[in-house]
């Protein structure tokens, strides 16, 4: 056992991370107008803690330990099976949170942080953590977080968030003033590690342009990215499409459909092309 006394105890270390829910946004229609609609359940803060790697080897981890299994102590003791892999590479115990204590609301005293995982893996509240050689097949890991495949197949334990970029500006719910000069900016992650390229189309998917990346881009963090663009007061569609540093280039929501089907309910990563219209209104081109 160790008590918050203990865990603060140990060499601190903090890092860059974005956290997103995978249920962020849905498969099936109506989708969101907004791009808090479609990717709303996402942040990116300063983590601070300790390595769980160091916790675990300082609690004398076994050999065979193949799983870590996470509990809260909410009232519903979110219950999450980690892979021994994760724990020993960048998973953290973090107790601050962009230089402050954890909030109740994001775990205080204790989270489970695990870069580049879904959400709900990072169990807030923490209070314990069982090592054992099979996962524990939880409610948040059977009746939730599992996919449904058009095949009857279930997908389960689908950690890591894919590669994912949208337009903030200009997007669903704002309107272009003029025509003539605006910028494209927005953000761009992915749960494998550093964004290496985002690309801007606006000639509906036609041709791509490379966006600038704003220095400096971190490992499974949110990145900017700007575009220079002259809108020529058109109807036009423009869109972006992350691609991160392992070479994966993010889908078309078309392309994901046809894979997973629409009853698939987690881990929609798909571009979201936003239509800008004559009168320069901006509505979702998907919707
Ligand atoms: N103990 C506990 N941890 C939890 C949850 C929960 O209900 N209980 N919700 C999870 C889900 S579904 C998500 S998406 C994230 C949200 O983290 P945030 O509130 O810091 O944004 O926390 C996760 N950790
Ligand atoms: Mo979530």
């Amino acid at each position: 056992i160790f008590t918050m006394v203990d865990i603060r105890s140990f060499p601190s270390e903090s890092g860059i991370r974005f956290l997103e829910c995978s249920g962020n946004p849905i498969y099936k229609k109506p989708y969101g107008k907004t791009a808090s609609d479609l990717v709303g359940l996402l942040s990116c803060a300063e983590w601070t803690g300790v390595s769980l790697k160091l916790v675990l080897q300082e609690a004398g981890l076994q050999p065979g330990a193949k799983w870590v299994v996470a509990e809260g102590a909410d009232a519903a003791a979110l219950t999450r099976s980690i892979p021994i892999e994760k724990c020993l590479d960048d998973a953290m115990l973090v107790y601050s949170q962009n230089g402050e204590r954890l909030r109740p609301q994001q775990g205080y005293p204790l989270r489970l942080l695990l870069p580049g995982f879904e959400g709900n893996m990072n169990v807030k509240w923490l209070r314990r953590l069982r090592v054992a050689a099979e996962p524990t097949y939880s409610r948040e890991e059977t009746s939730k977080y599992t996919d449904l495949m058009p095949d009857g197949s279930a997908r389960e334990f689908t950690f890591y968030m894919e590669a994912k970029s949208i337009i903030t500006r200009p997007s669903g719910g704002q309107r272009l003033s003029a025509p003539g000069f605006h910028e494209i900016s927005g953000i761009a992650w992915s749960g494998h590690g550093k964004i290496k390229r985002v690309d801007v189309s606006v000639d509906d998917g036609k041709s791509w342009q490379e966006a600038q990346l704003q220095e400096p881009v971190l490992t499974r963090a949110l990145t900017c990215f700007r575009l220079p663009w002259h809108w020529d007061g058109k109807t036009a569609v423009i869109q972006s499409r992350a691609i991160d540093e392992t070479g994966y280039v993010q889908p078309t929501l078309a392309e994901l459909l046809a894979v997973r089907g629409d009853n698939h309910f987690y881990h929609n990563n798909a571009i979201w092309p936003w239509r800008i219209a004559a009168d320069g209104e901006v509505t979702n081109a998907n919707a």
